[in-house]
C-alpha cells in the first residue's frame, strides 16, 4: 500500500458543508492501489455516553471512487449528522487485501483504545453554516455571453469618438482603433441574445477611459461617454433583466489608468500627494523610461500592470483605497442593480481585499456572483469568503491541447479536468465559468483552423460540463480572430457575411443546456475511453442520466444510439470526425 500517497485534509476542498446538512468528504490515495474505502463518522461526543449505545465506528460506510487523475485515485462520500458535529476516520484495504485505519493521528492500529477516543478522529467541530462556500442558484441556469462594448454595435453615432473607422467585421482592428461599439447598440440588439437563448451578459469594463478596451480606468463611477451614460446604463440593466438575462460588469481593481485625477495628482505633487500611498511606489518624482515600442517600460519607478506604465498598480493594502474601491463596488449594484463583478487581475489583489469586497457586495445581494480572472490554481480564492469561481482557463486549457492541439492523449485530458475538479468543492465546480476564448486569447474558430465541426465538438463538450459555459460574441455567427487585439473584431452584423448554419446550432446547445441545467451543473461525472480518440462521459443526477461522445480521431465510429438529445455529424449509426453525439441514457 502506498501510504505516502494517502491524504486527507479537514475543512478544506477535501471536507466540507456541501449544503445545510450534508458534508462531502473526499480521501486520496495512489492511483490503483486501494481496492477500498470505508468512512467511520459520527458525532464525536457520542463516544463518552458509552456503553449505551452502538460506537459510530462499528458502523463504516463505503465511499466511491469518483474520479482519478495521473497520479491519484479519489474517493467521496455524502454524510449527514444530525448532532452537526463530525467525527470522522478511513478504513482503507488495498488491492492486496491490508487494512489501515487512518485517522488524525495518522495510521494507527484500529483497536477500540484508539477508536474510543474522540481525539483519534478527523474532525468537523460544527456544521457552521455561515462558514460555508454558498453558490447562487441563479449562476447555474446561466448561459453567459462575453460583450467587448467597443465592437459589438454601433447604436448611437453622435457619442463616436474622433477618428472612428466604418464598422467592417472583416478589418483587424489596430490597439488604438475606435469603431463607436457603446451601449445603445448592445441595447439594440438584446432580443438578438433573446433569439440565441442566452441569460447572463459580461460587459468587459464601460467606465470612463481613453482606451477602446477600457482597462486603463479614469473614472470608476461615471460610464464612458462614447458608451453612453448612466441613464442609458440603467436602462440596458433594467432591459436585461426584464428578459431574464442577468448582467456582470468587470472591475479593474488592481490599477488604475494613468488619466485618473489620483495619479494626476501624484505626477504632480510628488511624495506631497495625498495619493501618494495609493500606489506602489519606489522612487519619487515617479518616471519611466519608454522602450522601443513605448508601451513597454523597462523600468518605471512605480509598478503596473504588465509592464505597461499607463498601469499604475493600486494599492489595495491601503485603508483609503479600500474604501474607495469597495465604494464602487457598492455603488454600481446599489443604484444600477448589477448582478455579477468579473475582476481584473484579480490574482495580485490581496485576499484581506477581496474577502473586504465579497462581504460589502453580499451583504446588498447575498447571491451576487464573484468571479475571478484567474489563469493558474485558484485555490487559495475559493473556500466561500472571497470568489464565487474564476474564469476557467485552466480547463481551457486542457480541451485546447487535446482536441485543437492534439498535444496530449485524450487520458491526459481527463486526467487534468479531474485533477482541476478535485481542487475545489462540488459546489464551486458548478460555477465556474467555462469558456473557450475571450477578449485575450484567439477566437476558438481560428483555433480551430475554421473547422467548424470541431469548433461545435468543443463547445458541445464545454457545455455538458460541471460549470457554467460562456460564449464570447460573435461566436454564433462563426467569427474568426487571432490573438488581442485581432480578438475584437466589429461584431458580424452583416446577413451575408453570418453563419447561419452556426447560430442555428448555438441555439439548439444553449436551449439544451438550459434544459439539462439541473442534471449539467450538479450531476456527477464519469468518464469512458472507448477507443484512443473517441472519449464519452456520462452525468447522472438522480434517475437522470445522460452520455455524451466525441469522436476525436479521424476515422468514423460505429455508434448505435437511441433518445439522440444533440448531435453533429452523427448519421447511419456512425460518428464522424470531430463529431458528437450527446443523448439519454
Ligand atoms: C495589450 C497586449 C500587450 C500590449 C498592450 C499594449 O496584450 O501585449 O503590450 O496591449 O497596449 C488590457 C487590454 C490589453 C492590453 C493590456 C495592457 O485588454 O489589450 O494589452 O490592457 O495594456 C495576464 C494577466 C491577466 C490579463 C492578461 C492580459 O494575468 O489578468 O495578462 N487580463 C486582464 C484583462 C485584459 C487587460 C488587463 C488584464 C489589464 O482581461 O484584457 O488587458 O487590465 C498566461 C498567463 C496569464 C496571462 C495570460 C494572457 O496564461 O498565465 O497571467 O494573463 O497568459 O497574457
Ligand atoms: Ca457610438
Amino acid at each position: 500500500m502506498n501510504l505516502a500517497a494517502i491524504y486527507h485534509r479537514p475543512e478544506s476542498e477535501m471536507a466540507y458543508l456541501y449544503d445545510e446538512e450534508t458534508m462531502h468528504i473526499r480521501l486520496r490515495t495512489a492511483r490503483a492501489d486501494i481496492a477500498a474505502v470505508s468512512l467511520i463518522a459520527g458525532d464525536p461526543y457520542s463516544l463518552r455516553s458509552l456503553p449505551q449505545v452502538e460506537p459510530f465506528y462499528k458502523r463504516p460506510v463505503p465511499m466511491q471512487l469518483i474520479l482519478s487523475d495521473a497520479q491519484f485515485d479519489y474517493w467521496q462520500i455524502s454524510v449527514t449528522e444530525p448532532k452537526r458535529r463530525l467525527g470522522y476516520a478511513f478504513f482503507i484495504t488495498d488491492t492486496a487485501g491490508e487494512t489501515v485505519l487512518y485517522t488524525d493521528k495518522g495510521f494507527v492500529p484500529a483497536t477500540d483504545a484508539w477508536l474510543m477516543d474522540m481525539n483519534t478522529y478527523f474532525r468537523m467541530p460544527f456544521f457552521q453554516t455561515i462558514d460555508a462556500f454558498h453558490a447562487p442558484e441563479w449562476v447555474k441556469q446561466t448561459v453567459w455571453y462575453q460583450i467587448f462594448p467597443e465592437r459589438f454595435a454601433n447604436g448611437d453615432v453622435s457619442n463616436d469618438p474622433v477618428g472612428t473607422k466604418s464598422w467592417r467585421s472583416t478589418d483587424h482592428p489596430g490597439r488604438q482603433d475606435y469603431y463607436g461599439g457603446d451601449l445603445q447598440g448592445i441595447l439594440d440588439h438584446l432580443d438578438h441574445l433573446v433569439t440565441l437563448g442566452v441569460n447572463g451578459i459580461y460587459l468587459n469594463p464601460i467606465f470612463k477611459a481613453p482606451s477602446n478596451h477600457k482597462y486603463d480606468t479614469q473614472d470608476y463611477l461615471e460610464i464612458d461617454p462614447d458608451f453612453g451614460d448612466k441613464a442609458l446604463f440603467k436602462a440596458f440593466v433594467t432591459a436585461a433583466h426584464a428578459r431574464g438575462i442577468r448582467v456582470m460588469l468587470d472591475a479593474v481593481f488592481n490599477h488604475m489608468g494613468d488619466t485618473a485625477p489620483e495619479w494626476q495628482d501624484v505626477m504632480t505633487h510628488g511624495a506631497d500627494s495625498k495619493y501618494a500611498q495609493w500606489f506602489h511606489i519606489h522612487e519619487f518624482p515617479v518616471t519611466y523610461t519608454a522602450t522601443d515600442n513605448f508601451e513597454f517600460a523597462a523600468d518605471a519607478t512605480y509598478d503596473t500592470f504588465d509592464y505597461t506604465p499607463h498601469m499604475p498598480k493600486l494599492n489595495t493594502a491601503n485603508p483609503e483605497v479600500q474604501a474607495y474601491l469597495l465604494n464602487i463596488a457598492t455603488y454600481w449594484i446599489r443604484e444600477f442593480d448589477i448582478d455579477a463583478w468579473r475582476l481584473d487581475v484579480a490574482n495580485e489583489i490581496s485576499h484581506h481585499f477581496w474577502k473586504q469586497f465579497k462581504q460589502a457586495t453580499t451583504a446588498l445581494k447575498p447571491d451576487f456572483y464573484i468571479l475571478g480572472e484567474i489563469w493558474h490554481n485558484s485555490q487559495a480564492w475559493l473556500h466561500g469568503d472571497e470568489f464565487s469561481a474564476v474564469m476557467n482557463y485552466t480547463y481551457t486549457g486542457a480541451i485546447l491541447d487535446y482536441f485543437i492541439h492534439h498535444k496530449i492523449t485524450a487520458t491526459a485530458m481527463m486526467d487534468r479536468l479531474n485533477q482541476q475538479l478535485m481542487r475545489y468543492r462540488d459546489q464551486t465546480n458548478q460555477m465556474m465559468f467555462n469558456a473557450l476564448d475571450s477578449h485575450d486569447t484567439p477566437r476558438i474558430k481560428t483555433l480551430a483552423g475554421d473547422d467548424m465541426d470541431l469548433v461545435q465538438q468543443v463547445l458541445a463538450f464545454t457545455f455538458v460540463q460541471p460549470g457554467v459555459p460562456s460564449i464570447y460574441y460573435g461566436t454564433e455567427y462563426g467569427m474568426t480572430g487571432e490573438n488581442d487585439p485581432d480578438d475584437r473584431k466589429p461584431m458580424v452584423w452583416e446577413p451575408a457575411l453570418q453563419d447561419q448554419a452556426m447560430f442555428a446550432f448555438m441555439q439548439r446547445l444553449i436551449s439544451f443546456r438550459r434544459e439539462q441545467a439541473p442534471l449539467l451543473s450538479e450531476g456527477t461525472l464519469t468518464w469512458h475511453i472507448i477507443k484512443t480518440d473517441v472519449v464519452a462521459l456520462t452525468r447522472t443526477l438522480g434517475q437522470q442520466q445522460l452520455t455524451a461522445v466525441f469522436n476525436a480521431g479521424t476515422q468514423a465510429e460505429p455508434l448505435a444510439v437511441t433518445n439522440v438529445l444533440l448531435a453533429n455529424q452523427y448519421e447511419s449509426q456512425h460518428l464522424a470526425p470531430h463529431g458528437f453525439v450527446i443523448y439519454q441514457n
